[in-house]
């Protein structure tokens, strides 16, 4: 981009000598006219590059001001890796849960999903139960919930946390330091402007001349075909029952067959508990049209077609009627009007287009657009022995080992991400896609303080990053509403998000401060945006998306102020998130100024904008009033009982087994701590997982899948283990889903992105080979894990150590590895700077092979 530059009304704030860095005037929450209905904040899909093509200059200075809408990608926009093989290589083994019964309840049915359309696979005999979800089906409307009082008591809440008056200072934040209104009405409120996300409904299929006792029954879900499989016999027939999700045809299809003529019969029935009807289309179709939110919400459809090979088919009410078939095929379309779509016309295209192509291309097209994702990577830990997922997950239960069943736990995260979040589409909320409830916990919604980042740590290093998009359109929909909320409660310039957030852009504290009031979310989601950054290396993405990072480095600038007492920058009010301190009254209380979790995000992101505007060759005065300012920021403190201090006093917890352990960010996902480069810091950190377990920490799904990640990031594959096996134990349902419980997928993906960062690290300037390798796994193999600086990586080993290794380099450059046990580097003359590292410069696009010298 020519002469990268902001618009004219940003320019103003960098000029050197103009108003104070850290405090540049007085602000008002952008101008909005009195009782307007607030605009949905997803604008209508469009492309940055449209927008510059279309409008040339004035196009290109609209589009760098314009919230980023990133292009719809095509794989190589995307800076994939370059050793992408042609034809993706098959698993190594078959990457199958399977059972030998059909679900009894929802958690135990099998996930689809195109990143739009989700779907649970029950597997009955007698009736089929396929529960539907489109991902952005959300109740509630966008509001202003900004509390417009809030900044004015600013200072005296801070005045009162410096003076340790914390009681008063909760009282205070507690009236004016949250959302007007309910708020997420504490996680239920699906009738509430804020609202929940909602369940499309069911399609059910009753089989007419089902056997009583079929034999034989296998459900299975293959993750290399995604797709759900019921297979059984009965009065001397086959019968199967394929259901898959395509992204390319943008429907849900279910493939019917029996290897007797005539054998298929059913009732194929549309639904939904409430706020929609269904009506027949034509002789083979049905059509459910609904509207959330007291009528006066979003509209959504879901459109059905039943087509028959042979047979007689019949539609009446809300049920289309099968006799007689040899094999039908049901194709599933559903839209909102979310981003102002008509919801039916936008089914009806789908399903129109859907049913021009014959089952068999319709498969082929799926598989292979999903295989294209899928086959990157896989893993081997040796073999999978022959029997139902839910006996091996028993018997791991029952403390037995079975380092497959990680593997195939490694492949379904990936799988759930591919299914949840694709391009184009809402990001992957609380429960991905999947949702039955129509009053689900937590709203299902977007938790922004830990547990939306935790379902993207896979996309990067696991090979998927197009699924990361979805997060960044998510992060773009919150700038506008961000901005006031910076403005009504902090007094100050860039973007804000705190606790959560949902499909209209809630950028407001949640209603009570001792959860609600975390500031430094939208930093840690903008870490997201640079991640993406440094694994792919993508300048044009780079620009695209600088302005969001900037914009809310240039919040954290006007958050932070000087703390009386140590001459430190600190922000807040805020919370630990979630977690509680002692007073020295005795007393309880959350919030305080600079949390350690507050200081190390900020921290984080000012060092991913000056890293981003060096590499952009722009802002070079930004830069370097970010840098003056981390040089300020509070430093770690190490407290009284060895542990890294979660609050800038050595309070004790109110909860010492509390699951949130956000002041080990810094460890992971932060970069800011490691054990070459920050020992001590590395040490306290251990103390304070030992303490946090020790109390019994670890209890939710999502907060044993972060203790995994800590544990490899500490290099202790051992411990990183005994927690996966945890994971299994008391976290995992029998499909699979991790538990919080109740369901919530977070620990899926962070238990995913535990195994990864277990065998490959790229966090600290090097490539760390096997860094947590535990003695459990003594052999095995893993591809296309991906490191950052544009590399993907091979590995084997044996007997515990590195055997060989391949690494292919997108853009070449100085590869820097750190690796136990002497290598050989082939292809390269490589240095060795220090003990346990080689390096050698390589050419883009270069393979080059690492052996373990044994
Ligand atoms: C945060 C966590 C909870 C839960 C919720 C969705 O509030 O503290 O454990 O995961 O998000």
């Amino acid at each position: 981009m020519e002469g990268f530059s902001l618009p004219p009304d940003r320019r103003r704030r960098n000029l050197p000598g103009g108003p104070d860095p850290l405090r540049p005037g007085p602000l008002s929450p952008p101008p909005r006219t009195a009782g307007a209905p607030l605009p949905c904040p997803w604008p209508p899909p469009r492309t940055l590059r449209t927008a510059a093509r279309r409008e040339g200059a004035a196009g290109r200075e609209a589009a760098r001001s314009a919230p980023a809408r990133l292009p719809t990608p095509t794989p190589e926009a995307i800076c994939l890796p370059v050793a992408t093989p042609a034809a993706p290589d098959a698993p190594w083994s078959p990457c199958v849960l399977w059972y030998d019964h059909p679900a009894a309840e929802w958690l135990e049915a099998l996930p689809v999903g195109n990143g739009r359309i989700g779907a649970m696979v029950f597997g009955g005999v007698g009736q089929e139960r396929i529960a539907l979800n489109e991902l952005s089906l959300w109740s509630g409307e966008p509001q202003d919930a900004d509390e417009p009082e809030a900044r004015a008591h600013l200072g005296e809440i801070r005045a009162l946390l410096f003076a340790g008056r914390y009681a008063e200072a909760e009282a205070l934040a507690g009236r004016y330091f949250r959302c007007r209104g309910e708020g997420s009405a504490h996680g239920r409120a699906g009738d509430q402007p804020y609202g929940a996300y909602e369940p499309l409904g069911d399609l059910t299929l009753e089989f007419v001349g089902a056997p009583d006792a079929p034999e034989s029954y296998r459900r299975t879900l293959d993750l290399d075909a995604a797709a759900a499989l019921v297979t059984y016999r009965g009065e001397g027939a086959a019968h199967s029952r394929r259901v898959f999700c395509s992204a390319p045809d943008r429907v849900l299809v279910v493939r019917i067959a029996c290897d007797r003529p005539g054998g298929v019969s059913l009732d194929a029935r549309l639904s939904r508990q409430a706020a929609a009807a269904t009506r027949p289309v034509g002789t083979d179709g049905l059509l459910l049209l609904g509207r959330l939110y007291h009528d006066r919400g979003m509209r959504f459809a879901a459109a059905l077609r039943v087509l028959a090979e042979g047979g007689e088919t019949e539609a009446r009410g809300d049920t289309v009627s099968v006799r007689g078939a040899d094999a039908v095929t049901l194709l599933l379309s559903a839209a909102t009007d979310h981003r102002g779509a008509e919801p039916a016309d936008d089914c009806d295209a789908a399903l129109s287009a859907a049913a021009t192509r014959p089952y068999a291309e319709l498969r082929a097209r799926h598989e292979e657009d999903h295989r294209r994702l899928f086959r990157r990577a896989d893993l081997d830990l040796g073999a999978a022995p022959e029997e139902p997922t839910d006996r091996r997950l028993q018997r791991v239960r029952e403390g037995g080992d079975d380092p497959d069943l990680l593997r195939l736990y490694f492949q379904y995260g990936r799988y759930l991400l591919i299914a949840s979040s694709r391009p184009g589409g809402m990001p992957a909320n609380l429960q991905g896609i999947w949702n039955q409830d129509a009053r689900p916990a937590w709203n299902c919604d977007y938790h922004t303080n830990i547990n939306v980042q935790m379902n993207y740590w896979p996309a990067e290093p696991c090979n998927l990053a197009e699924c990361h998009l979805p997060l960044f359109d998510l992060i773009e929909s919150l700038r506008d509403s961000g901005r006031r909320s910076a403005a009504a409660y902090w007094d100050a310039h860039g973007w804000v998000v705190h606790t959560i957030t949902n499909a209209w852009a809630f950028t407001s504290p949640g209603e009570r401060p001792s959860w609600g009031l975390f500031a430094t979310a939208g930093a840690w989601l903008c870490l997201h945006l640079w991640e993406h950054f440094a694994f792919g290396g993508d300048i044009p993405y780079l620009a695209r998306v600088w302005p969001t990072m900037r914009e809310s480095a240039e919040f954290y600038l006007d958050y932070l102020v000087e703390d009386p007492s140590t001459g430190y920058l600190v922000g807040g009010p805020a919370n630990s998130p979630e977690n509680a301190f002692v007073t020295p009254d005795g007393g309880t209380a959350s919030l305080c100024m600079g949390p350690t979790s507050d200081q190390q995000i900020i921290r984080e992101l000012f060092t991913a904008c000056i890293a981003a505007a060096r590499a952009l060759g722009a802002d070079e005065d930004f830069a370097g009033r970010l840098e003056a300012a981390r040089a300020r920021l509070a430093p770690h403190r190490i407290g009284r009982h060895g542990q890294l201090q979660e609050w800038q006093t050595d309070f004790e917890e109110r909860e010492p087994g509390h699951r949130h352990m956000s002041h080990a960010f810094g460890l992971h996902p932060g970069t800011q701590i490691t054990p070459h480069g920050t020992p001590e810091l590395a040490a306290a950190i251990r103390t304070t997982l030992e303490r946090r377990l020790a109390h019994g920490g670890g209890h939710t799904g999502w907060s044993r899948a972060w203790i995994i990640n800590h544990w490899a990031r500490l290099g202790d594959g051992d411990q990183a283990h005994a927690h996966l096996q945890a994971l299994l134990r008391s976290s995992t349902a029998t499909n699979l889903f991790d538990m919080h419980p109740p369901f919530q997928i977070d620990g899926n993906f962070g238990g995913t992105a535990g195994i990864a960062e277990m065998l490959l690290q790229s966090h600290a300037g090097e490539i760390h080979l096997l860094p947590a390798l535990p003695a459990a796994w003594q052999q095995g193999r893993v591809r296309g894990l991906r490191a950052r600086g544009g590399y993907e990586v091979d590995m084997l080993w044996r007997g515990g150590c590195l055997a060989e290794a391949t690494l292919r380099t997108a853009h070449g450059g100085l590869c820097r590895i750190r690796c136990s046990g002497a290598v050989v580097v082939e292809g390269a003359t490589a240095a060795r700077p220090e003990p346990g590292v080689v390096q050698f410069e390589t050419a883009p696009g270069g393979a080059y092979r690492v052996v373990g010298a044994r």
